[in-house]
C-alpha cells in the first residue's frame, strides 16, 4: 500500500476528517460515553478522542493514534510531553505525546526517501472500533490504522485509569514471514532533567546510536547530562523515572518489548529540530517500549505481536 493520506472534506473554511467514513458528529453519536469520552477537532482541525475517567484523563490524536496528554487524577504535573511547537498537520509526525513508530524503528533499511524514518503508523489516521468502560472503570479505545504495510495490519488498544496502558498488536495478514521492528515513542515531562535518574537498566549493554552503534553496558541509574540515544537490549523488565523535583516516580513497564530506547536531544539536536523548542529539553524525556536495535520481531502469517506499556506515577 501506499502512504496513506487521512481523508478529510472541506466544509466551506473548515476541513472535517472522515475517519473510516465517519465524520467528528458520527463518531459521538455511535461511541461517544456522556461525561466520559467524546471527540471533538482539537490542535490543527485534526480529529481527537477526549477521556476523562475517574481517575485519570487523556487526548489521543487519531491522526496517527497518540496519545498527546496524559494526567491522572491527583498527580499534579502531566506524564506526558509536548512540544510546544509541535505541528499538527497531515504528514508531519506530532513531537510529543506517543508516537507509534512501526513497521520500523529509526531509518528504514532500504533508505528509500520513500519510506519515512520511524515509518507510517504515526502519519495516518486511524479508525476508532471500539469504545467502552471496562469493569474497574478503565475508559478503553481500540483503533485500527486503515490498510495494512507489508501485509501488516495494526491496532492499538489504550486503556485510562489512574495508570495508562497500551497494546500495540501487529498481524501478519499475509502468507510469507514478516520481519518488523517498533516502538511507542513515549514523550515524559519531567521537572528539570538534571534532577532526574532513571532506575532498571543497571548492567544492561546498550548500543549507542550516536557512536555509530557501539555497544556498550549501563552502570547504575542513567542520569542525563549530555545528548543520550540510547538502544537497550534484551531487557524486558520495568523501568522507573525518580524525579526529585516534582517528587514522583514514573513507572514504565512493557510487555512484547526485548528492548528499550532512551533519548534526549540535549542543545544541538534541539536546535536542529524545527518543532522542537532549543528551550524544550530540560523538560523532557524519551523512554520507549521498543522491538529495535538486534530486537526484530519476525512474524510468519498468521501470526500476531503485542508491544505494550503501562505508565503510572507513584507518589
Ligand atoms: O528514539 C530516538 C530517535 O530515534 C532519535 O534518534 C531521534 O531521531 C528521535 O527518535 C526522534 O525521531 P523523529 O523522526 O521523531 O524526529
Amino acid at each position: 500500500m501506499g502512504m496513506e493520506v487521512p481523508i478529510s472534506i472541506r466544509i466551506g473554511a473548515r476541513r472535517a476528517y472522515i475517519v473510516g467514513m465517519s465524520t467528528i458528529d458520527d463518531l459521538n453519536k455511535r461511541l461517544g460515553i456522556p461525561d466520559v469520552l467524546s471527540f471533538d477537532e482539537g490542535e490543527g482541525d485534526l480529529p481527537f478522542a477526549r477521556i476523562r475517567s475517574d481517575r485519570g484523563a487523556a487526548d489521543v490524536s487519531l491522526y496517527g493514534a497518540n496519545v498527546t496528554h496524559f494526567k491522572p487524577v491527583g498527580v499534579e504535573h502531566p506524564v506526558l510531553w509536548m512540544s510546544p511547537e509541535a505541528v499538527f498537520a497531515e504528514g508531519k509526525a506530532i513531537r510529543g505525546g506517543i508516537p507509534v513508530c512501526w513497521p520500523w524503528f529509526g531509518n528504514h533499511p532500504s533508505g528509500s526517501p520513500e519510506k519515512p524514518a520511524h515509518g507510517v503508523a504515526r502519519i495516518r489516521l486511524w479508525d476508532v472500533r471500539e469504545a467502552r468502560v471496562d469493569d474497574s472503570g478503565r475508559v478503553r479505545l481500540k483503533l485500527a490504522m486503515p490498510g495494512t504495510e507489508s501485509d501488516l495490519a495494526l491496532t492499538l488498544e489504550i486503556a485510562v485509569g489512574a495508570a495508562l496502558e497500551l497494546r500495540l498488536t501487529t498481524e501478519n495478514t499475509g502468507d510469507a514471514p514478516v520481519a518488523m521492528t517498533a516502538a511507542l515513542h513515549t514523550y515524559f515531562s519531567v521537572s528539570e532533567i538534571g534532577n532526574v535518574r532513571i532506575k532498571g537498566f543497571d548492567g544492561v549493554e546498550y548500543w549507542d546510536q550516536l557512536e555509530d552503534n557501539a555497544e556498550k553496558r549501563q552502570d547504575g541509574d542513567i542520569v542525563i547530562d549530555r545528548e543520550v540515544d540510547r538502544i537497550y537490549v534484551s531487557t524486558e523488565g520495568e523501568c522507573r523515572i525518580l524525579d526529585a523535583g516534582w517528587e514522583r516516580i514514573i513507572r514504565v513497564a512493557r510487555e512484547g518489548s526485548g528492548s528499550a530506547v532512551v533519548w534526549n536531544p540535549w542543545i544541538e539536536k534541539s536546535a536542529r529540530l524545527g518543532d522542537f523548542p532549543d528551550d524544550g529539553y530540560p523538560g523532557m524525556l524519551c523512554i520507549e517500549a521498543a522491538n529495535a536495535g538486534p530486537d526484530v520481531v519476525t512474524l510468519q502469517p498468521g501470526m500476531r505481536h503485542v508491544l505494550g506499556t503501562t505508565i503510572s506515577v507513584m507518589p
